[in-house]
């Protein structure tokens, strides 16, 4: 089988390519990413010795490139993770995120009509279904709750699971969509709550919190998405939703006390700012219909889970060090600078 894996040199993407080369190496993955600030090629290191491996640079919202990519390539499977993915920069420049997750997903889905398909799979988000009441700890999102999205970011990805699904229906196109929780573990982009709170506590920097810190989130390790993920692709429903998640909610308060005492650092260090418009309070995912229909379950304890991403960004200084030392200081400035 071969597969596009857009968004490949990204976080969950870049972890899902390791996966199926480890878990499948009978099948040939092109990684299609166009390397904006979060895709980063040293991520795919390792990757690239692999004979059934192939990076490819290019933006999944330019449709002759695509299209050119699909007739040379004629995959079998589409798996997208390409994506503007940050919620904060979603408050300060929706525009990308609609070329990008929507426009983006359209094209692809337009070349998977013309060339021909098995599957295509979007990668999409809880953040779909808005946000919970924290005193309803009863409640948890199903992939029959009402979409309800908060930030310009959740729009978007909405906006773009009702194309595939549309897609589905109009055209027949075998499609599959995962919602999930927050993922964290190796190759997270240091803007993203777990891995800016380790690297601004690894140098005694302010922890910055937003708003009461009470916000919850509903932790996956990273691997567990991409077990999720590939068996939905190859055993998953067309036209179906499925939806992934830890049954491991926290505030994030309480998230960044447990990395404050993996580096034995002061909770001193914890400063709450001004919060983020619209903050989602509440995510927590039911995981029933995975779980029924294709047998899958989380395999990580977060205690596991933290421990593991808390050692690879002490192993993998370089990687973060490279992102951090660039663009990211003007990012921190713009992002930061008025909230303390
Ligand atoms: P990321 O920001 O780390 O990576 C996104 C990747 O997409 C980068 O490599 C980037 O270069 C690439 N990209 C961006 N625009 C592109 C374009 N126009 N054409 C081609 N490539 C482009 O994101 P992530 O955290 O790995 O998330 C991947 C997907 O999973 C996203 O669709 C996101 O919405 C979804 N998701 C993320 C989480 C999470 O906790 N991170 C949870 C649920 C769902
Ligand atoms: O500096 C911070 N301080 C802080 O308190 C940052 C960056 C975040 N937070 C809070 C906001 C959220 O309540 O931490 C929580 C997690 O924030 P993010 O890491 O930005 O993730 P979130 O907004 O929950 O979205 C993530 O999960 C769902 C991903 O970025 C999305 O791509 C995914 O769809």
């Amino acid at each position: 089988m071969k597969l596009i894996i857009t968004g490949g040199a990204g976080f969950i993407g870049s972890n899902f390519i390791y996966y199926e080369l480890k878990q499948h190496p009978e099948d040939e993955f092109i990684c299609l990413d166009k390397l904006t600030y979060a895709g980063n090629l040293s991520s795919l290191k390792d990757a690239m010795q692999q004979p059934n491996f192939k990076f490819v640079k290019g933006d999944i919202a330019d449709r002759d490139f695509v299209y050119s990519l699909f007739e040379g390539e004629k995959p079998d499977v589409v798996v997208n993770f390409a994506a503007e993915s940050h919620v904060d920069r979603s408050i300060l420049e929706p525009e990308l995120f609609l070329k990008t997750n929507v426009i983006g997903t359209g094209v692809l889905m337009d070349a998977c009509r013309k060339y021909g398909i098995k599957r295509y799979h979007q990668v999409s988000t809880d953040e779909v279904y808005g946000d919970l009441p924290l005193d309803r700890p009863d409640l948890f999102f199903t992939e029959t709750t009402p979409l309800h999205t908060s930030s310009p970011y959740s729009a978007s990805k909405a906006s773009a699971d009702l194309l595939v699904l549309a897609y589905h229906r109009t055209y027949g196109l075998p499609v599959t969509i995962s919602r999930c929780s927050n993922n964290y573990g190796p190759y997270h982009f240091p803007e993203k709550l777990i891995p800016l709170m380790i690297i601004n506590a690894l140098h005694d920097k302010a922890l910055p919190v937003y708003g009461d810190g009470a916000n919850v989130r509903d932790w996956l390790y990273v691997e567990d998405h991409c077990s999720a993920i590939d068996l939905i692709i190859r055993h998953g429903r067309d036209g179906e939703v499925y939806n992934v998640g830890g049954h491991n909610e926290k505030s994030n308060l309480v998230v960044v006390k447990i990395i404050l005492k993996a580096l034995g650092k002061s909770e001193d260090l914890i400063t709450f700012v001004k919060d983020r418009p619209g903050h989602d309070r509440r995510y927590a995912i039911d995981q029933t219909k995975i779980h029924n229909e294709l047998g899958w379950l989380p395999q990580t304890k977060f205690e596991d889970g933290i421990a593991k991403t808390i050692e690879w960004y002490l192993d993998n200084k370089d990687w973060w060090q490279e992102i951090i030392s660039g663009e990211y200081q003007n990012y921190y400035k713009k992002m930061y600078g008025n909230k303390f």
